[in-house]
């Protein structure tokens, strides 16, 4: 698996973040030490090109920062921490863990939070372990994608895509919601061909974004509002008659009732809802109408609204009425679960467990009180900054008598907790690591030993288990003895090893590899949906209490005490709360507030002065920055957590649901871009 060149030995990684790309890596190593990461060029996707936070990964790798050693906080949030050995350490936990099951007859007092830290397939071990304990306490759902991958549940049936690469055959691309020039670099150069080859690119945000700014036409559009605008081009092509009457009558459930709604709409309303004028409308169906295949990427960022899932809605029905959908460079791509088949041995049955929507869960965990939770397991979470609700949160976390976070910074969260764990890097552990973008999959091998006394979630996981079980017989049923590459073993299947065209997942050493999967999602148009058919109008979602059609679902709109929108979307130097402590990426560690011109005038902000954002939850000081990016009534900061701050974003959000997400996820999704403040100079 490993081979020298130059004196280096080379080994296959790949970015396991909560990212589009996915990005495969090189890891060179020299006497043990990690010298240098590139971008595996063997990767069809990424082309071995790396972002600038992937960039920095052995600086990541050897921080000065990162958590070395067990190490208990003597009194939570005190910042005095004392080293521990992993037996100390698991002994506190073990023994917290057996006294809490004897006090309450129930392992229900054990919580588990997990999300995306690391999205590698044996992270899953944390829940496997937790699930082996008996029915726990566990967060359920997504801060991220719910609503969207329930509205295309609806419509489609399944959460299937098209290879990005897709988009160089198509003639108009839609960027809907989705800032890639930031959030998924590597997308760039599909679109940047296809407009070498004539198309044209539009982008559908409020904000004048990187993306926007590569674009040839950009709608600014009222947050909330897509269904509105989808709608409104939808209505302009039927009255004209551009439909794909074909599409629709061999394909398509429900289009009579969808034209019924279409025929009643007013386009003035919807118009206005959306904030662009008629000529607008018509200038957008007739470029949908002429251009060729239609390829329209809704991002995450469009569906984190309370009516995210709806717009969504209405976007595919715009896309199926105009047959853009199962065509080699059309479609609406979101998000994709295709390479995702795996046994989930490990898993165990999660029977019994009870669930807290991970959206509201400071809300969960002062609900539940029979019995109340007691412990807290968090890995791969950075809950503290990257929930709704901080303020709630903290006052409900110190009421539990242990909370254990496996980390590799002190994040705020981990300096909330009372044990720390030290948790290796992906240079450290074998892996295999798929993507909801892409359909590619590689493998991440060990590079490096864990550093100090770093340990992956798996052997944590494995060594929580078997001390368990010295001090009680039968307390766990994971399995302690198997390796890594057991648990791979027991992970794939022949239906992955078919995909993959492989034998073993360690074939993945000569590369990454792309899954068979069709390059144009839904090409033999059999949906998989209940009818077989792309829906319109989806029963399923009438069920669910929706309405069945994808119907105009008004967004919230500021009101006269709060009159702007806070919209804190996905920053370029960081991952969520991560890379930001890094210090090639400190130079970007000032959070910003970016602010119209006319905006900031009528209060006197010039750039560089503080001031203060707030509104019912919570305040927080930000420095500001005039931008002629946000229009008047938005102010926009970039999410992420620089090492020293206190404030947070998300004391500010209320966290009000959006509309779907159950199905998908088991929770709704969450509106965080629903926010609403004022701001003062300090
Ligand atoms: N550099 C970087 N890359 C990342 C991440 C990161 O933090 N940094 N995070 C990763 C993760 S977890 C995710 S979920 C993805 C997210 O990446 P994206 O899918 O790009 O989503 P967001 O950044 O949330 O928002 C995208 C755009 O939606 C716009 N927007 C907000 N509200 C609306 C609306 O109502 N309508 C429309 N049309 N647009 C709206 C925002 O202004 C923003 O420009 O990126 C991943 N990649
Ligand atoms: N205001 C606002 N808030 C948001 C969003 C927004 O747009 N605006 N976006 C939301 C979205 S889309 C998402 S996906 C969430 C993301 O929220 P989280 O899932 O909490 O993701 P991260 O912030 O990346 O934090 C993950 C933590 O895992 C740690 N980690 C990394 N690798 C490992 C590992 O191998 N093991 C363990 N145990 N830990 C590891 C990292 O150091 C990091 O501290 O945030 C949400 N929060
Ligand atoms: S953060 Fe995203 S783009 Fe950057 S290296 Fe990781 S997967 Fe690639
Ligand atoms: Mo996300």
């Amino acid at each position: 698996m490993i081979y020298t060149h130059d004196g280096y030995q080379i080994t296959r990684h790949v970015c396991p973040r909560n990212c589009y790309d996915t990005c495969g890596i090189l890891a060179y190593v020299r006497k043990g030490l990690l010298e240098k990461v590139t971008g595996d060029p063997e990767h069809g996707y990424t082309s071995g090109k790396l972002c600038s936070k992937g960039q920095t990964y052995v600086r990541r790798v050897y921080s000065p920062e990162r958590i070395r050693y067990p190490m208990r906080q003597i009194g939570r949030g005190s910042g005095q921490w004392e080293r521990l050995t992993w037996e100390q350490a698991m002994a506190i936990i073990c023994e917290k863990i057996l006294d809490i099951k004897d006090r309450y007859h129930s392992t229900l007092p054990l919580c588990l939070n997990k999300y995306s830290g690391n999205f590698g397939i044996l992270h899953n071990a944390v829940e496997g372990m937790f699930n082996s304990l008996g029915p726990t306490t566990q967060a359920r759902g997504s801060p991220c994608w719910s609503a969207g991958l329930d509205a295309q549940l609806y419509d489609l049936g399944r959460n299937v895509n098209s290879d990005p690469q897709e988009m160089e055959k198509a003639g108009l691309i839609i960027l809907w919601g989705v800032n890639p020039a930031w959030t998924a670099i590597h997308s760039l150069p599909y679109i940047y061909r296809a407009q070498d080859h004539g198309a044209k690119v539009i982008v559908i945000d409020p904000i004048y974004t990187q993306t926007a700014r590569k674009a040839n036409c950009f709608v600014q559009i009222n947050p909330g509002e897509d269904g509105a605008l989808a709608l409104a081009i939808a209505k302009k092509l039927f009255e004209s008659g551009r439909i794909d009457q074909n599409f629709i009558d061999c394909h398509t459930v429900g289009w009579q009732q969808f034209r019924e709604y279409l025929v009643e709409l007013d386009i003035d309303y919807l118009a206005g809802q959306c904030g662009q004028r008629l000529e607008t409308i018509k200038e957008l169906a007739s470029m949908m109408a002429s251009s060729g295949p239609v390829y329209i990427w809704a991002g995450f960022g469009m569906q984190r609204h309370i009516n995210g899932g709806q717009s969504l809605r209405a976007i595919d029905a715009l896309a199926a009425m105009t047959g853009n959908i199962g065509v080699a460079g059309g479609g609406v791509q979101y998000a994709h679960q295709m390479t995702w088949g795996f046994n989930y041995h490990f898993l165990n049955s999660p029977s019994g467990a009870r669930y807290i929507n991970i959206n509201e869960f400071a809300q969960g965990l002062k609900r539940l009180n029979d019995p109340p939770v007691k412990l807290l397991w968090v890995s791969c979470r950075n809950l503290v900054t990257q929930d709704v609700s901080g303020s709630i949160l903290t006052k409900e976390l110190d009421k539990l008598e242990l909370i254990v976070t496996v980390e590799q910074f002190l994040t705020p969260t981990a300096r909330y907790s009372d044990i720390v764990l030290p948790a290796t890097t992906q240079f450290e552990e074998l892996d295999v690591v798929p993507s909801y973008w892409h359909h590619w999959i590689g493998l991440n091998e060990q590079a490096i030993p864990p550093l100090f006394d770093a340990k992956s979630d798996l052997e944590i996981a494995q060594l929580l288990a078997k001390t368990l079980n010295q001090y009680r017989e039968g307390s766990s049923s994971f399995p302690v003895d198997k390796s890594h590459a057991d648990f791979l073993d027991d992970e794939f299947n022949d239906r992955m090893y078919a995909l993959l065209g492989i034998n073993h997942w360690s074939d993945l050493a000569a590369g990454p590899r792309r899954a068979a999967v069709p390059r144009t999602a839904w090409e033999d148009k059999c949906f998989a949906t209940n009818s077989g058919k792309f829906e319109f109008f989806s029963i399923k979602a009438r069920e669910n209490n929706l309405a069945a059609l994808p119907e105009y679902k008004a967004g919230i709109a500021p009101s006269s005490k709060y009159p702007y929108w806070l919209i804190t979307s996905h920053a370029q130097q960081g991952l969520n709360s991560q890379f930001l402590n890094i210090e090639t990426l400190l130079k970007y560690s000032e959070q910003i507030v970016f602010i119209n011109p006319q905006t900031a005038a009528m209060k006197g902000v010039v750039t560089g002065k503080q001031i203060r954002v707030y509104n019912s939850l919570g305040a927080i000081t930000l420095k500001a920055c005039i931008s002629h990016d946000t229009p008047p009534d938005i102010l926009v900061c970039h999410q992420g957590w620089r090492p020293g701050e206190e404030m947070r974003l998300n004391d500010l959000n209320a966290g009000l649901p959006s509309d779907m997400g159950d199905i998908s996820t088991g929770s709704k999704g969450v509106a965080f871009y629903d926010v609403f403040v004022d701001f003062e100079i300090v």
